[in-house]
């Protein structure tokens, strides 16, 4: 039986001349991009936490959305949010979702009362999954909230912390598993200080790698399929986050050996924060054979801080999804809307505009990276700048010497002639795609 809370929305078309408010114009789950359906290219997933359990809180006041489901101390309730959310998952048709187990049910209060009703919610979710399509995309356990995890939750000087984080994840990472969850993510909320004076930085980052090696072990001791990643964020809400951005989680990867085991989750606002584009981060994740997922939205470039947005620049998803698609495109990951609401937007009709957009938005951004990649400028304008590498002289020099080398260079009365970059011709090429 339907709850009613989307009864005032007609049903969602997909028309691409439809002047309908809420309409698909662009995505079409069936329409194949580079021989595969767009849906299995974006797979694309609606964030629990920003759609259904954040109440619409800003620094300077609090709730502004007033749902059936709240106030969110209850199960009863509990269980309504989830009738909801599967109902919108249908409209949309998307074929997957992400939570936190804070979204899901009511934080108890201790470690005892957090697992029962996690497991008590996650069977009640399990049991929706069976009469829909949509599937869960990753798991995640929020340790930022509670004033518990206010010192961080690995990194916390204390270790009776640690324990309850690790419990935490455990019971974060079963139920994922149970679920079906095709990864299982960590963000560091609060891995990360506010002052030195009282950190011992070093200390710190070596707990977190000890315990992301026992998420790793954990994972092959359940036979847990998916792959886990690593979420990279710069500062907010600690001044400085240990994961700050991709090159810094590589970095941190490789030191504790963990390279091969963990990948990325890979936010647009978090890029923007730490200074970078997303593509930047994405290609940089991607040369590195680290490229797992991503956290779609969009970040204010004045605010400074991570406003989570829907996307609606397509020339910037274009370039993202490029990078993407130059990687080979997902495997276990996929398009999460890491995305909220402004807190104005009140109405059960808001949510679906906003996914719905968001949706039209990436679907755009999709096929114009398709057709770029089909053309290929823009591959064939980096093989002819690189092409100077291809000679067996210059890659001999790679395992030469610099001694050697240099009386090459005397010898040889090498003087190199500058090239034109040409980046507007490049941009130019861009803009006749997106
Ligand atoms: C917060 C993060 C968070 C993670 C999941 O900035 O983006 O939402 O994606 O914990
Ligand atoms: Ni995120
Ligand atoms: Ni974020």
């Amino acid at each position: 039986m339907s709850t009613g809370f989307f009864d005032s929305v007609p049903a969602i078309p997909h028309d691409a001349g439809s002047d309908a408010p809420i309409a698909f114009r662009h995505y079409d789950p069936d329409e194949i991009v580079l021989g595969k359906r767009m849906e299995d290219h974006l797979r694309f997933a609606v964030a629990y936490w920003h759609s259904f359990a954040w109440e619409g809180g800003d620094p300077f006041g609090g709730q502004t959305f007033i749902r059936p489901w709240h106030p969110q101390d209850d199960m009863g309730r509990a269980k309504l949010k989830a009738d909801v959310a599967f109902e919108m998952f249908e409209r949309l048709g998307v074929p997957f979702f992400c939570w936190h187990d804070a979204d899901l049910r009511p934080e108890q209060g201790d470690f005892a009362g957090n697992l029962a009703t996690l497991e008590e919610i996650t069977d009640y979710i399990g049991e929706k999954m069976e009469a829909s399509r949509t599937r869960l995309l990753w798991g995640t356990a929020n340790m930022f909230s509670h004033r518990r995890w206010m010192a961080g939750a690995s990194t916390n000087p204390d270790p009776e912390v640690f324990a309850f984080a690790a419990a935490t994840v455990k019971s974060c990472m079963d139920a994922t598993h149970k679920l079906g969850g095709e990864n299982y993510v960590l963000w560091g909320g609060r891995e990360g200080y506010e002052t030195l004076l009282n950190t011992d930085l070093g200390q710190e980052l070596d707990h977190m790698g000890r315990f992301l090696s026992m998420v790793v072990e954990y994972k092959h001791k359940i036979g847990f399929k998916g792959a886990i990643l690593v979420e990279p964020k710069p500062q907010e809400p600690s001044k400085h986050q240990y994961d700050f951005d991709v090159a810094t989680c590589i970095g941190f990867l490789r030191k504790y050996g963990l390279e091969d085991e963990v990948k990325l989750n890979i936010e647009q606002g978090h890029a923007i924060l730490a200074g970078h584009s997303f593509e930047h981060e994405l290609a940089l994740a991607a040369a590195e054979g680290m490229l797992g997922s991503i956290d779609m939205n969009r970040n204010d470039y004045q605010s400074g801080w991570d406003t989570d947005q829907f996307p609606n620049n397509v020339p910037e998803v274009a370039l993202a999804y490029y990078h993407v698609l130059k990687a080979g495109g997902f495997t276990t990951g996929g398009t999460n809307f890491d995305a909220k609401l402004r807190r104005q937007s009140l109405d059960p009709e808001d949510l679906l505009a906003a996914h719905v957009g968001g949706m039209d938005v990436c679907a755009r951004g999709l096929k114009a990276a398709a057709a770029m990649i089909e053309d290929g400028g823009l591959e064939a304008a980096l093989e002819d700048r690189y092409a100077g590498w291809r000679s067996p002289e210059a890659q001999a020099m790679l395992g030469s010497d610099l001694a050697s080398i240099a009386a090459k260079v005397l010898e040889q009365g090498i003087n190199p002639a500058p090239r034109s970059g040409r980046q507007e011709i490049l941009e130019n090429y861009v803009n006749r795609f997106v």
